[in-house]
């Protein structure tokens, strides 16, 4: 009986926005994310000689050839390095509240890096995990870890993978508004790509960078929430600046977005601490204190629906269940 893995999504604090190449996921600055509670992705893979193909079940729906691409990168690497040559079947199951429209390729390429790996007998460190993970999707090198973890560009396979900041075991917290769940026109594969080749402001965003991710490290450390709050959303702010220099330019903000950001401004009116960020979707999220969700949440009800807003926490690493 393979064992089932579980690993938690991560939303960026200081974006991962651009490739420096494309095939092995290698990014083109380091980024730094918060691991979350409330979403996460249960899996598990059984390799078997009688399979003709690879299989992924997902929610119990079978899932066609191409949403098996990024998984099949993850699989060929594990066969690789375990000297398999059998064929796969994943069965995964997405713990995201139904139409949150909250993209879980981070939380589903961590889980089947180490479901993958535990079914092939590979018994991986986690920076090894981290690598594995990477090639599936970038972000999900991040879900390896609980609590604050920092994406090391690097410069090839080796060299890029993440590692752990801070447990996060204080008083941080964050509040997603749901505003759209439609699937978005561009990914965020795509949107990067095009970001990287066309926009002229990317070079401004990149050249930021530097002093923005030392600043959050500083404010992690030092366990500075209005700190915190700021540099993410100034850095959100500069990453989806970037679109619309893009040719053709795109954005992923809708005027719902544009009411809860607002809302979020309203928030720190009213004296609390409460920052927003956002990624390659309509949807905004708060950075705020644990202590302040259920306060924020009943604030915010004034506005938008129940079902729209969700809290979380910061969330473990990835593991095995029993
Ligand atoms: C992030 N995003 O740091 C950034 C911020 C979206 C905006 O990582 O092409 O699904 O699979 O490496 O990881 C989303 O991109 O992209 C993402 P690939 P991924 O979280």
């Amino acid at each position: 009986m393979n064992k089932w893995v579980r690993a938690h999504t991560n939303i960026a604090l200081i974006k991962y926005w651009g490739k420096e190449n494309e095939d092995l996921i290698i990014p083109k600055n380091n980024s730094l994310s918060l691991t979350l509670d409330a979403f996460y992705t249960d899996t598990s893979v059984t390799f078997d000689d009688a399979l003709t193909e690879d299989e992924l079940i997902l929610d119990g729906d079978k899932q066609d050839a191409r949403t098996l691409s990024k998984v099949q990168r993850v699989l060929d690497e594990v066969r690789t390095l375990a000297g398999l040559e059998s064929k796969a079947r994943i069965e995964s199951i997405n713990h995201v509240p139904t139409a949150a429209g909250l993209a879980s390729s981070a939380s589903g390429l961590a889980a089947l890096a180490g479901a993958a790996s535990q079914a092939a007998g590979l018994d991986l460190s986690d920076q090894e995990l981290s690598k594995l993970a990477r090639i599936g999707s970038g972000s999900a090198s991040r879900s390896i870890f609980g609590g604050f973890a920092e994406w090391i560009k690097g410069h090839d396979h080796d060299s890029s993978y993440a590692v752990p900041v801070d447990d996060a075991q204080w008083d941080i917290g964050m509040l997603f508004i749901i505003v759209n769940d439609a699937k978005k026109d561009v990914s965020s594969r795509d949107g990067m790509k095009r970001t990287v080749e066309t926009s002229p402001f990317y070079d401004g965003w990149l050249n930021s960078l530097d002093a923005d991710l030392s600043a959050m490290k500083q404010a992690v450390s030092y366990r500075d929430i209005e700190q915190v709050g700021q540099i993410a959303e100034r850095n959100a702010l500069k990453m989806h600046a970037t679109t619309l220099g893009a040719s053709p330019p795109f954005t992923y903000w809708t005027a719902e977005s544009m009411k809860a950001m607002d809302a979020v401004r309203e928030l720190r009116k009213l004296g609390y601490t409460a920052y927003f960020t956002m990624d390659a979707g309509p949807n905004v999220k708060i950075i705020c204190r644990q202590s302040d969700l259920s306060a924020l949440k009943q604030e915010l009800s004034k506005t938008f629906e129940d079902k729209q807003l969700i809290a979380a926490k910061p969330g473990p690493g990835l593991h095995l269940l029993n």
